[in-house]
Formats: C-alpha cells, sequence, structure tokens
C-alpha cells in the first residue's frame, strides 16, 4: 500500500489507483468552467491526448528539499522558500547557482515521448515567483533566468525544449503561478520576503495582475504554449476578477491556447478553482465518477513515491517511485472516465529526470504501442460504477456503431469477459495485441466474450468490442443492493459510491475497497428497506497493526456507529465484525461509511457490510 506524506497547501491527499464509480452518468459540477465558441476546436487536441508529462524545475532544485540549517531535515522540495522559513534574501542566492549543465532537451522530449505522452507541461514560474525565462518582466527585479550563469552562458532551457517538443508533435505547456512569494506586489507577502521589505513598494493586486498578465503575455509572444496551467489560486487577495481580467487578455492574445481552471477561484478545493478556464485538474487523486459528460479534466500525479513534485533529495536517493501498477492504473482509470493525466517529474538541479523514473515511463510507453487505440482518442467507458474485473473506454466508429474497449487488469479464470448491461447487439471482438477475431454474444442481458486460453496470466490487456449503434452513456447496470430471501442486504463495495479515493480492489470474497488514505475518503450504500425494522450492521475489513485503534463510523440518518479497528493479519484478510444496531426506515436508506481517526496509513480496507435483521 502505497501512502502519503507531504501537505502543501492546496494539495488534496488522496492516492487512489483504481478508484470506483461513475463516467459519464455523474452531474456535471455547477462550477464546471464554462465555455465559448472557440472552446471545441481549442480542446480537441486536449481530449485525445490522454497523458502527459509534468515538469516541476527550478531554484528549489539546487537544495533539492535539504533544510538549510538543518540538513538532518530533508523534508521539503518546490515549497523550499516557505517551509523551511528561508529569507528571500538568502534564496536569492540560488539563482547566483542554477547552471543545469547536463539539460538536454532532445533527451527530456524522447522520454515523455517514449512513455507514449503528447504534452509536456513545464513550472516557467512557480511559487518563488522565478521566471524560469529570460523575462524583461521579471529583470525589473533581477528574477529571472537572466540572472542565473545558465542564462548568462545564453541557455533558454523553455526555449529547447519546446523546439524539442514540436519537433516530436508533443504539445508544450507551461504552469505559471499566481501565488508568489517574491513579487512586493503580491497581496499575501509573507514574513520571510526581506527583498520585497526593503523594496518599498507596498502590495497591490490590480498592480500584481498586471504584473502577472504581462509576464503570461510575454511568455505567449515567446514560446507560444499550447496551454496555461495557473496555479496558486487560493489566497484570498486573488479574486474572480482578477482571474477574468487574466483570461480575457490571454484569449486576445492567442485563442487557441488552454486555460486550466486554477487562473479562476471556485469553492471546490479538490479541483484548485473552477468555473474559469476550460477544465478542471483534480491533484493526486482520480475522481470517483468523472465529473460528468462533456467536463474536461486532467489529474496530476506524482511519480515520486512520497508525492513530491520538486526533486527531494532523501527521495531521490531512496529511488522513490510509485508502482508500475499504478501508473498504468492512473492512465486506464482516467482515461475510463474521460479524463487526461498528467504525471509529474522533478528534475535534478544539473538537469537530469531521475534516471529510475525512465524504465517506469518507458513500460507504459511500450504498452501504449500496442493498446494505445483504446486509450488515444478514446472517450469515457460504458460504466458509472467500474467493475472490479477492469475499466472500458469507447470509440464512436464511422459506420455508426460504437467500440468499446474492456481494458482488463487481468484474465477472467473462467476465460470470459462478460460487460453486463452492455444491451447493444456485438458484431464483433478482437484481443487489441493480435490473434484471431474472438466470439461475442449477447447473453444475460450483457454482451460475453469468449477470450482464448493465451490470455491467461496476462495483465492490463485490451478486448475491442465493436456493439451496433450508441452506447447510452451507461450500461444499464443495477448497482442496488436488494434483500435476499431472510432480508439480508450485503453492501457490497463494488454497490458504494465512492469520494475522495477509495478504491475497489479485489473480486469475490477478497472485494474490498482500499487505498482509504484521505480522511476524508467515504463509501456511501443506498437501497430500499420494504418496512422499517432494526438490523445488526456487520462489516467485514482487513488491517493490519499499525491500524489498530483507527476508528471508522457508519452513519444513517442521525445514527453513528464506530467501529475501533483490530488487526486482522493482512489488508486483504477480511474478517466480520459485529459493529450494532441501526434502525432504518421504510423506503430509500443511505449508510455511509466514514473515518474518525486513523492510526498508521490507512484505517482498513473495507469489504463487504451486511444488514442481518434483528428478530
Ligand atoms: O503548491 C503547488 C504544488 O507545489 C504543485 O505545484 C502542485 C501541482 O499541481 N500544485 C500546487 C498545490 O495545489
Amino acid at each position: 500500500m502505497t501512502i502519503l506524506r507531504r501537505l502543501s497547501a492546496a494539495t488534496l491527499l488522496v492516492l487512489p489507483l483504481m478508484a470506483a464509480v461513475p463516467a459519464c452518468s455523474a452531474t456535471p459540477l455547477a462550477e464546471a468552467p464554462a465555455k465559448d465558441d472557440t472552446y471545441p476546436e481549442r480542446m480537441r487536441w486536449f481530449a485525445d491526448a490522454k497523458s502527459g508529462m509534468f515538469i516541476h524545475w527550478g531554484l528549489y532544485s539546487i537544495p533539492a528539499g535539504i533544510h538549510w540549517k538543518n540538513p538532518a531535515d530533508k523534508g521539503h522540495a518546490e515549497w523550499y522558500v516557505e517551509t523551511t522559513h528561508m529569507p528571500m534574501s538568502e534564496y536569492e542566492k540560488f539563482a547566483d547557482r542554477f547552471n543545469p549543465v547536463k539539460f538536454d532537451a532532445e533527451k527530456w522530449a524522447q522520454i515523455a515521448q517514449d512513455a507514449g505522452m503528447k504534452y509536456i507541461c513545464i513550472t516557467s514560474m512557480h511559487h518563488d515567483g522565478f521566471a524560469m525565462w529570460p523575462s524583461k518582466v521579471s529583470d525589473r527585479d533581477n528574477w529571472s533566468l537572466s540572472r542565473t550563469p545558465f542564462g548568462k552562458a545564453g541557455r533558454d532551457p523553455l526555449m529547447e525544449l519546446k523546439k524539442a517538443c514540436d519537433k516530436r508533435g508533443i504539445k508544450f505547456c507551461l504552469y505559471h503561478t499566481i501565488m508568489d512569494w517574491h513579487s512586493p506586489l503580491y497581496g499575501q507577502r509573507r514574513g520571510t520576503n526581506d527583498v520585497a521589505a526593503k523594496s518599498g513598494i507596498a502590495p497591490d493586486m490590480a498592480k500584481f495582475e498586471q504584473y502577472v498578465e504581462d509576464s503570461v503575455l510575454e511568455e505567449i509572444e515567446r514560446y507560444h504554449p499550447d496551454m496555461l496551467w495557473f496555479d496558486g489560486n487560493w489566497e484570498g487577495c486573488w479574486k474572480l476578477e482578477h482571474g477574468q481580467k487574466l483570461l480575457d487578455a490571454i484569449r486576445k492574445a492567442d485563442p487557441s491556447i488552454i486555460v486550466n481552471n486554477r487562473i479562476g477561484k471556485g469553492t471546490h478545493a479538490k479541483l484548485g478553482g473552477g468555473m474559469l478556464g476550460d477544465y478542471l485538474t483534480p491533484e493526486q487523486f482520480i475522481p470517483a465518477q468523472g465529473f460528468g459528460k462533456g467536463v474536461a479534466f486532467e489529474a496530476c500525479m506524482t511519480m515520486s513515491g512520497r508525492n513530491y513534485w520538486g526533486i527531494n533529495q532523501a527521495d531521490f536517493d531512496a529511488k522513490s517511485v510509485k508502482s508500475q501498477q499504478q501508473f498504468m492504473n492512473f492512465l486506464i482509470d482516467l482515461s475510463a472516465k474521460g479524463g487526461n493525466m498528467l504525471l509529474n517529474v522533478g528534475p535534478t538541479a544539473e538537469g537530469e529526470i531521475p534516471a529510475f523514473y525512465v524504465p517506469h515511463l518507458k513500460e507504459m510507453g511500450d504498452w501504449l504501442k500496442v493498446n494505445g487505440e483504446a486509450i488515444y482518442g478514446s472517450r469515457a467507458g460504458i460504466y458509472s460504477r467500474q467493475p472490479a474485473w477492469g475499466r472500458t473506454t469507447t470509440k464512436r466508429l464511422n459506420n455508426g456503431n460504437t467500440r468499446v474497449y474492456a481494458i482488463l487488469f487481468d484474465a477472467p479464470k473462467d476465460g470470459i469477459l462478460k460487460l453486463e448491461g452492455l444491451t447493444n447487439a456485438p458484431v464483433k471482438a478482437m484481443l487489441l495485441d493480435g490473434g484471431a477475431p474472438l466470439v461475442a454474444e449477447a447473453k444475460d442481458g450483457g454482451v460475453a466474450v469468449t477470450l482464448p486460453a493465451s490470455v491467461q496470466g496476462k495483465k492490463n490487456f485490451v478486448v475491442a468490442v465493436d456493439v451496433a449503434g450508441a452506447v447510452s452513456g451507461e450500461a444499464a447496470l443495477d448497482l442496488t443492493p436488494k434483500a435476499d430471501k431472510d432480508g439480508v442486504f450485503a453492501l457490497r463495495p463494488r454497490h458504494a459510491a465512492t469520494e475522495n479515493g477509495l478504491v475497489l480492489q479485489g473480486e469475490g470474497d477478497g472485494e474490498n475497497l482500499g487505498f482509504w488514505t484521505s480522511k476524508a475518503g467515504t463509501a456511501t450504500w443506498t437501497f430500499k428497506t420494504a418496512a422499517a425494522r432494526a438490523y445488526m450492521l456487520e462489516v467485514a475489513y482487513g488491517a493490519e497493526k499499525p491500524s489498530d485503534g483507527s476508528v471508522i463510523e457508519f452513519v444513517s440518518g442521525n445514527q453513528v456507529l464506530p467501529v475501533t479497528i483490530k488487526a486482522t493479519g493482512g489488508w486483504e484478510k477480511m474478517t466480520t465484525f459485529q459493529a450494532g444496531t441501526l434502525n432504518l426506515p421504510a423506503g430509500e436508506n443511505k449508510i455511509v461509511a466514514r473515518v474518525k481517526s486513523v492510526n498508521g496509513q490507512a484505517p482498513c480496507n473495507l469489504g463487504t457490510l451486511r444488514l442481518v435483521p434483528v428478530k
């Protein structure tokens, strides 16, 4: 189980692998960005691209997270100036040392291309306010690449990277901060910003917005980015009207540039803002239900196993990286929900992408060479609640039919792929990695595809199934738990609507909701009872020793049943405990599982709940 370590102000810390639940049918968020006439044209490449590389690289890469006063404290990264309380006058000295002599834009772009990534988004300015290009605007504060030995040697890493991207048909995108710990104009000036204090310039957000605008327009003129990825919009001094003015200026300069939602303000903390811009940006988590048809989104994720964005020396020395299966699951799960993956690397101060990341990226690219048809250009899959066996994506074909791609995490033991609830007539089926056509037939209200014996033992393989006509958003699956003949409800993990990262995993008795690494993670079951009565709630879970004493709660109306976790001998070892009695009224009921307190990495993996009528 992988766990998170670090939280930065607006960072939503949830780490799902295969988050469960709806793609196409969820209700769009009220604050989904508004669309203008140029939106469809602008967004075309983005909707098809699916995978991009995020790069966090700047002056903070020099200390690489090691505290300037206490070298034993290695828990910092791109937030260095803020989290180590370094005076800005000291931090400025890193600019005089920035000389990434090993930087090779061709190599970076090639790594991205080999990973099957279709765009690169690099930090042109992070929260330290340092312009990673020779900016005339930032030169006014002597705070740009021009000041560095690298800049003085005539190098422009953003331009070099852009050229390397252009050569490969990779879209080139720039990250730009709003929150600025250096500019004297920024409204929420830090006590550590002694440089601004000495400047005698007063914070002024109207002037600051103009400064951001001038910087961004300079970038547009110099680099013609395909997308601008704003961040750091959460502090109170940045208002919606600042975002709107900035967006208007960008649209006027070049309406083809995609702009993420963090240019504006929003109430949805997880998404870093809404309403303005072109698409939503969940961070370090995959939304359980996507955001509904037509709402574009991209989840950014760190490759770092410890969730650092900028390089961290301890992380680097430990070769900390998430697992291959996690990367694959991010990409597959996001595609199934209609989203993109923006996977982050934090290069070294010398200018190298950590070498131990590269094989993982390459493996993803190799998989995409065979199976990319299921990902690139695809749209959300046929299921709202995701099946335990894998994910689906879809494409409309020119002949009016729909190709459903079933991406199977593992081969089914009985050799049959069951696309439950898919009521369209099957036309043909095949494995994307080759072989004879497969037999696909309508069966039990769905489509059954007989797989060859050769798939046994394979992971993440794709079956393409053509079905007649349009698939109406969501296959007709009934996921509402029903009482059995003794009146017992089995509320299975796959029946739950999950929020904030709970992940459906395992099959049969081992099915569970795992990666409960966020205290905000919830699972909700909705079902109907014929009459009011009392039920004993039985809860199956698996937990390891460090989680002992964690408390989860089951809430129904105003009734709350706490369960104190006891280790069961393993995350996957489901053991059933009685939680207590719930009095349920007749009609629709909801039971919500939530976290009260956590010891260790997560309280437990949650298995099936049973409601047993009290006699
Ligand atoms: O504060 C930043 C963080 O350093 C990093 O850049 C991430 C990437 O999405 N965004 C912010 C936190 O939401």
